[in-house]
């Protein structure tokens, strides 16, 4: 078998998603998401111009060598453009591997090692009494874990709270959109937030909260600390992870769990967090990790060192990379949880698939592949448009992480 066609797919229902989708000389095709949030069109053009060109003519099975071709090959390693554009092709072979085999991605990978895939929602309304409103209805679905992420008094705009609760894009305007940033008015504001959700909801649910990479380690540390009476399940991106051993300070001086990787797009972007046991969560993801077999490398790695799975899964990963997920989610042995914030339904509609959540948890198609795909018609009728992630500035005008 080989393969006969790829095409680059970018589609805007209502967010941008770029999609890889091969087709074999048997006429069998697999999918792969290559979303990069804010700069979708760089990793098409390079998949495009030098990714195609590569794999016509190829066997699908070589999955491994295939991967290998594309990182060792390019000679320019890693990078989140390169490693999404190897991750789309490796999801891509996974799924055609599947359908060779006639089983989900999942019994390729050794099967179930659990149920379902427990996930945790958000709950990002702007007022305390809101977000107690907002934390209940997830309850009431089913939840048993929910990030919260509240406003900041006197800040405009807060990172994670949306006017409408059931959705959250941050990529808005063409160009980037200014937030404004300060840290002494949001280490004033958090602690009391998870005061009031923990006396209300008590101890049984997962509370997470995601810091965006804005502290410094001490003020992490600090943080964590306010955080520990409330028993969170993580704190998620408390600095910037360029630094890897900054974690180490922080971990010196808290046991508020750390969640790190949504950023990330290699082993060695983690490789001194998991081996130093200076994180508690990873949570590299799929499209942006080099695919199912780069990620599955991480969690191996993880595995060894106590650290368990937290994958990204936020509205800007398509819906073939969160099926993809599922399939490693279900089957590894260190998974944590798993982020789900659903999808529209416009996007739903142009990404048919087999997934379902069901009280608290998602559970992967068991139908062969990955269980997804494009509907390429309906696509069509959703051209690219240009958006962008904000930048953040200090309240002096200092340009600071978003
Ligand atoms: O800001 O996916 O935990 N989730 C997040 C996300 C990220 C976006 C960036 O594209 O931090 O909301
Ligand atoms: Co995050």
């Amino acid at each position: 078998m080989r393969i006969a066609e790829a095409r680059v797919i970018v589609t805007c229902p209502g967010r941008n998603f770029v999609t890889l989708k091969l087709v074999t000389d048997d006429g069998l095709t697999g999918v792969g998401d290559a979303t990069l949030n804010g700069r979708e069109q760089a990793v098409a053009a390079y998949l495009t111009e030098h990714v195609v060109p590569v794999l016509l003519g190829r066997d699908p099975a070589r999955i491994e060598d295939t991967w290998q071709l594309l990182y060792k090959g390019a000679y320019w390693r890693r990078g989140p453009v390169t490693m999404s554009a190897i991750a789309a092709v490796d999801t891509a072979l996974w799924d055609i591997k599947g359908k060779v085999a006639g089983l989900p991605v999942h019994e390729l990978l050794g099967g179930r090692s659990r149920d379902g895939v427990t996930v945790y929602g958000h709950a990002s309304v702007s007022s305390l009494d809101g977000i107690l409103t907002d934390v209940g209805r997830l309850v009431d679905q089913g939840y048993r874990a929910v990030r919260v992420q509240a406003a900041i008094p006197g800040l405009p705009t807060t990172y994670g709270v949306s006017a409408d609760a059931r959705t959250y894009e941050p990529a808005g305007s063409a160009l980037p959109a200014q937030e404004v940033w300060s840290t002494p008015r949001y280490l004033a504001h958090v602690p009391g937030v998870f005061e009031r959700v923990r006396a209300e909801f008590g101890p049984d649910l997962r509370l997470l909260h995601d810091a965006h990479h804005r502290l410094t380690p001490i003020e992490a540390a600090t943080l964590g600390r306010r955080l520990e009476p409330y028993a969170l399940t993580w704190l998620e991106d408390p600095v910037p992870a360029e630094l890897q051993e900054g974690y180490r300070l922080i971990r010196q001086h808290t046991t508020t769990p750390l969640a790190v990787g949504e950023v990330f797009n290699s082993i060695w972007d983690c490789q001194e967090l998991i081996t130093g046991q200076l994180i508690d969560y990873i949570r590299a993801s799929v499209v942006h990790a080099g695919g199912i077999s780069h990620l599955r490398r991480i969690f191996d790695l993880a595995h060894l060192y106590h650290v368990r799975s937290g994958s990204h899964g936020a509205t800007d990963l398509s819906p073939i990379c969160l099926a993809a997920a599922l399939h490693l989610d279900v089957s590894i042995p260190n998974f944590g949880l798993q982020e789900y914030m659903p999808h529209t339904a416009a996007t739903d509609e142009v990404f048919p698939h087999g997934y379902h959540y069901e009280d608290g948890y998602l559970h992967p198609s068991t139908t062969p592949g990955l269980g997804v795909d494009i509907d390429e018609e309906l696509a069509a009728r959703y051209p690219y448009r240009p958006a962008s992630l904000p930048v953040n500035r200090l309240e002096d005008g200092t340009l600071h992480s978003w």
